[in-house]
């Protein structure tokens, strides 16, 4: 399969809590690319173009507070399945319910604070990676490792 773009972003909770290196590097060692990674602050504007889908929930507003809180850290991964691997690898919305072995079955206790977000289809993968990641931000690069990784 060809290579996919994926968005991830620790959420607050995972940079508040001095998880942002566990993430990654569970992200990292699925052999997955890292093409762009940076800490930043969501503005109410971008929080609002990301989470437009759940406009009327009624976890809403919580979403967007909790979210513009405090800084995320917002990675590009590239790779095949990227989308998927990476939802496996997160686990399901509520950490209660995730999987052991996943980051929210592992780390998290809460729905409102499950850590993590990845893309969920192609589409949105598409737009939220543009969203967040103007073109000069992503870097396309060869690894060596490459052929270790990828048959
Ligand atoms: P994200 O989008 O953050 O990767 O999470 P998921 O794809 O796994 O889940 P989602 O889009 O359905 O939910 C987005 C975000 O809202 C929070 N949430 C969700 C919440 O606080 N209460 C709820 O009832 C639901 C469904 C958690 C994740």
């Amino acid at each position: 399969m060809s290579a996919e773009r994926t968005l991830v972003l620790v959420k607050p909770d995972g940079v508040q809590r001095g998880l942002a290196g566990e993430i990654v590097s569970r992200l990292e060692r699925t052999g997955l690319q890292i093409i762009g990674m940076k800490l930043m602050l969501i503005s109410e504007d971008l929080a609002g173009r990301h989470y437009a889908e759940h406009s009327e929930k009624p976890f809403y507003s919580g979403l967007v507070s909790f979210i513009t809180s405090s800084p995320v850290v917002a990675l590009a991964l590239k790779g095949p399945s990227a989308i998927s691997t990476t939802r496996k690898i997160m686990g399901v919305t509520n950490p209660v319910d995730a999987a052991p072995g996943t980051i929210r079955g592992d780390l998290g206790v809460d729905m409102g604070r499950n850590l993590i977000h990845g893309s969920a289809n192609a589409e949105d993968a598409a737009r939220e990676v543009a969203l967040f990641f103007d073109d000069s931000e992503l870097v396309e690069y060869d690894r060596a490792i490459q052929p270790w990784v990828v048959e």
